[in-house]
């Protein structure tokens, strides 16, 4: 079982209170298909994204980005079983939409570097150590009905 330290627990909770979810999905997502074109094939029916501006100014990407983002709700409510509360969203991405468990980490890295930009300065080491953490055992649980 993971264990947060109640320092680990506040950071998590104030970057997530500092959040626009709307904002942060939109820009992480578009990243992630920006920097990672690859990414494109999961979304085939989102209609144009053919260049970063077109990402950008994309409905589905701003709506699915902010969908992503509240189900990163469902880790910090349950912080202390993320693997059990993942369990049907991984069995999704694994079985269903059959996407590849390598992304979930560049998405992730995107997102941070929205994070880091939204909230600058404080957004400490410390913080950041608590937020790949998160992040790690996110992964972690989206990556656990992967066979
Ligand atoms: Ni993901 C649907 C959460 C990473 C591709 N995804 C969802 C839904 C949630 C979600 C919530 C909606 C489920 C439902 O409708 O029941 N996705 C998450 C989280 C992460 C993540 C928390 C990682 C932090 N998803 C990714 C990545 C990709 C991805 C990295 C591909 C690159 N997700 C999808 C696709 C769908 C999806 C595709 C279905 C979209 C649709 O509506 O057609």
């Amino acid at each position: 079982m993971v264990v947060w330290t109640d320092q680990e627990r506040a950071s998590i909770k104030e970057i997530f209170s500092k959040l626009n979810y709307e904002d942060a999905g939109q820009k992480a997502l578009s990243r992630v298909l920006i920097v990672y074109p690859w990414t494109q094939r999961y979304f085939g029916d989102f209609g144009n994204l053919y260049n970063a501006e077109a990402i950008l100014s994309n409905p589905k990407v701003a709506a699915h980005g902010a969908v992503v983002l509240h189900g990163l709700d469902k880790a910090v409510k349950n912080l202390d079983d993320i693997k059990n509360a993942y369990k049907d969203l991984s069995v999704l991405h694994s079985d269903k939409l059959h996407v590849d468990p390598d992304n979930f980490r560049l998405l992730g890295d995107c997102l941070t570097i929205v994070i880091a930009a939204n909230m600058g300065s404080a957004f400490t080491p410390e913080k950041q150590a608590a937020w790949q953490k998160f992040l790690a055992v996110v992964v972690s649980a989206l990556c656990r009905q992967y066979h």
